[in-house]
């Protein structure tokens, strides 16, 4: 059998230039397998707790110091000798370790971190590629005769940023596109490499900021209205020979909840043409964005605690659009399990930092399936060299993927990962396509 023979963690800087955890774990073959741990900026209320060091001499007192000592401390003394492939019993270990709800004693970057690793570490002991070793740990969990193939994602790709995410420009955070037309993963990134260039010259066209980019690689140009950035991307499509509905599409995060004043209830939009809005009037504004554009997808559309809009929000729309829940659900169980029962969204973005273990990640993506909502594994704005959710995103058949924009190294490690699993899947490589939106 293998097993955990050592840990050791390490601060290291994400792309923003900010700390965050590695964690090595040494399985008892000599084999070792690592992993950095991502962070938000438009992070919700209810995710996992990054443990950031108080000490304000140190990276403006965001530095992961005592993260990393409780890896050395306490996780790596209580996962020494366990069972390497038994994730399960790994991951069981560390939330009791723990013992709060949202990890906020060990850290939630600390425990991921561990988990991570040891998910990597056990594939590399096995000489096997992350994308297989998950794929069994993810088979473990499903009922016999179930389907589990390997299958690449659908991406969803960031052109223009707004938000938290490109200096508070327009209130709306990401417009994104998904090539709906491809028939392979090569293809459709090929398709969004094209288009974010011909957006590019678009804007150097009409003399907007092309060179500015957002944190996750999106164009970060000066526009007058969040309606503009949709009218760009469109002409953008156009300008490559396509349809757009039936060969890109439009999706957006709204990420509502970092406009929303939960004292008032009202969004505050900014941008010139909308002022403030109640939650009936934000969903009236997504409902006529629908009629107006080809958008297929919107993510937090309204704020996370803001249920009952969600739920008349789904009811005009669901039936039509993906309705996304990212702040509204951060990865948890207990939260989708109430949106399943509200019928709120009809789709959760999975990012396993907001929850914190490898197996917790499973239980809301297993929740998912089985309730029919769409899955969106995605990266966040503070990104590593860390490839893991490219292979989570093949293993678990997730059906999309959400990692930025394709420019910036962070990024772009993801991609291309696919790239090598689509390879190495063959000729008969599984991609889902349009039909991971229900198109
Ligand atoms: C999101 C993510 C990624 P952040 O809102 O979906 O774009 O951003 O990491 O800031 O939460
Ligand atoms: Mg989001």
């Amino acid at each position: 059998m293998l097993t955990v023979m050592n840990l050791k963690a390490r601060e290291v800087l994400d792309s923003l230039g900010r700390p965050t955890v590695e964690v090595e774990v040494a399985a008892s073959n000599g084999e070792v397998g690592w992993a950095i741990v991502p962070s938000g900026a438009s992070m919700g209320r209810h995710e996992a707790i990054e443990l950031r060091d108080t000490d304000s001499r140190r990276h403006g007192g965001r530095g992961v110091r005592r993260a990393v000592e409780n890896v050395a401390r306490e996780i790596a003394p209580a996962l020494r000798g366990m069972d390497l492939e038994d994730q399960a019993a790994i991951d069981a270990k560390l939330i009791a370790l723990d013992g709060t709800p949202n990890k906020s004693r060990l850290g939630a970057n600390a425990v991921l971190g561990a988990s991570l690793a040891v998910a990597r570490a056990a594939a590399v002991a096995r000489g096997e590629e992350l994308y297989v070793h998950l794929n069994r740990l993810w088979r473990q969990r499903l009922d016999p005769g179930e389907s589990a193939v390997p299958t690449l994602p659908m991406p969803m790709v960031t052109m223009i940023s707004g938000g938290q995410h490109a200096g508070a420009q327009r209130d709306f955070q990401d417009f994104l596109s998904i090539p709906v037309g491809a028939s392979t993963y090569t293809e459709a990134l090929e398709m969004t490499t094209a288009l974010y260039r011909a957006v590019g010259a678009i804007l150097k066209a009409k003399g907007l900021e092309a060179d500015l980019v957002g944190d996750e690689g999106g164009y970060g140009p000066h526009l007058r209205t969040n309606a503009q950035a949709v009218d760009l991307l469109l002409e953008a499509v156009l300008a490559c020979g396509w349809e757009p509905g039936r060969d890109v599409a439009i999706a957006l995060d709204i990420a509502a909840s970092h406009f929303h004043d939960p004292e008032t209830g009202r969004y505050r939009l900014t941008t010139a043409g909308d002022d403030e809005l109640d939650s009936a009037g934000m969903a009236a504004m997504l409902v006529h964005w629908a009629n107006l554009y080809p958008i297929v997808s919107i993510e937090d559309g309204l704020a996370e605690d803001d249920w009952d809009g969600w739920v008349a929000l789904t009811a005009r729309l669901g039936e039509r659009i993906q309705l996304i829940g990212d702040d509204l659900f951060t990865t948890r169980v207990e939260r989708l399990r109430e949106g399943i029962h509200r019928r709120a969204a009809n789709a959760i973005l999975i990012k396993p930092n907001q929850v914190g273990t490898l197996t917790e990640t499973f239980d809301t993506l297993l929740l998912a399936r089985r309730h029919g909502y769409r899955t969106i594994i995605s990266a966040r704005l503070g990104e590593t060299e860390d490839p893991t959710i490219a292979d989570l995103a093949v293993a678990t058949a997730a059906g999309q993927i959400k990692i930025g924009s394709v420019a910036r190294s962070e990024r772009l490690v993801k991609y291309n990962r696919l790239l090598r699993i689509e390879e190495r899947l063959g000729p008969d490589a599984a991609f889902v396509g349009r039909a991971a939106l229900g198109l």
